[in-house]
């Protein structure tokens, strides 16, 4: 009950205003510690006042300043077509995962305590061919133990949860899973270890593609794993995004060509929010859900994805000029998952 409220009122209440805070906080006076809640709230307030502050200051006004990807480390806009296939030695693919904790940038102003691979949030992108053999040395080097759990068909002791196979790896350990690739889709990997929301949140995922055998067709791809932060610790977000920083894609759109096919392959890596969205306006793409078959299940403008799911978009865009995409959840368009295509 406590949580449930404590929610409500540091989230919820707020999007309606000062207005909607102030008639929901009598109800839950007793339920929940006042001065706890208040600062939470203001926290929330705040860092939510801040991502929208940069969505109006995009654009024209940039009295807000931007997030610094030096600063960072990186940079949404490499992320976006940054594929890693890591090194083939001896017939395997091969990749070294780090985990490091890094304060990170999320919005101009709010910084985020996070939890990374290879020092970025998303993680790399790990892409691979259908039928390899697949081996990643995982480090942690940071000062919680962690796991790597990949999506995809393997044996136990390859899962990366606790208590299996090599379980939990402690801070200055390294472990390594091996496994084949397969089923060719669009999967996901992310931290295992509990409390499993919280170590998803801090920014332990990333994006894990397996081609078919045969491949696809050429396109100009791209990766987007929609996210958000949870700044002040109360297990809901203030900032949301697609590739961890809040309006990216605004303030600098993504430039794709007229007539070329694009292929988005889109992850959502969102915790305390149950279901989150992506939509293009003024065109529609052919949906494949996970990527594990070649034909598309639907031709739409906007699809729904729960936590955990991934699907692979694909589109041409007829016109040139500027496309917005983003959450068809309001809220979260507002707070951040918001950008623009460029068609040149
Ligand atoms: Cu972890």
């Amino acid at each position: 009950m406590r949580k449930f409220w404590n929610g409500k009122v540091s989230r919820r209440g707020l999007i309606g205003g000062a207005a909607a805070t102030g008639a929901a906080l009598p109800v839950v006076h007793e339920l929940v510690p006042h001065q706890g809640l208040h600062d939470q709230a203001a926290t929330a307030a705040e860092h939510k006042a801040r991502a929208r502050a940069a969505h109006r200051g995009s654009g024209h006004l940039g009295a807000v300043g931007s997030v610094d990807p030096r600063a960072n480390g990186f940079d949404p806009h490499e992320i976006v077509r940054d594929f890693d296939e890591g090194i083939v030695r001896g017939g395997v693919r091969e990749w070294e995962l780090v985990a490091e904790d890094r304060e990170i940038e999320v919005a101009p102003g709010v910084r985020y305590a996070a939890w990374t691979y290879n020092g970025r949030v998303p993680g790399p992108t790990l892409r691979a061919r259908e039928g390899e053999r697949l081996r990643i040395r995982f480090v942690n080097g940071s000062s919680h133990p962690h796991t790597i759990h990949f999506h995809g068909i393997h044996r136990d002791v390859m899962d990366g949860i606790p208590g299996v196979g090599p379980g939990n790896i402690a801070p200055g350990e390294s472990t390594v899973y091996e496994f084949d690739a397969t089923p060719f889709g669009l999967h996901l990997y992310h931290c295992h270890s509990t409390p499993l929301a919280e170590h998803i949140a801090k920014g332990l995922y990333g994006g894990f593609v397996i081609d078919p055998r045969q491949g696809r067709p050429a396109a100009d791809e791209l990766v987007m794993v929609m996210n958000g932060f949870d700044t002040n610790f109360d297990r809901s977000n203030e900032v949301y995004a697609v590739n961890t920083v809040a309006f990216a894609y605004m303030d600098k759109p993504i430039r794709v060509k007229r007539g070329e096919l694009v292929r988005i392959y889109l992850v959502n890596a969102l915790e305390f929010d149950l279901l989150n969205s992506f939509h293009v306006h003024a065109n529609f793409f052919d949906y494949y859900p996970t990527g594990t078959r070649l034909e598309p299940r639907d031709f739409t403008d906007t699809v729904i994805q729960g936590q955990g799911e991934r699907g692979i978009l694909e589109l041409r865009f007829p016109y040139t000029g500027k496309y917005m995409f983003h959450a068809h959840v309001s809220e979260f368009a507002e707070l951040g998952w918001m950008g623009f295509f460029e068609v040149v």
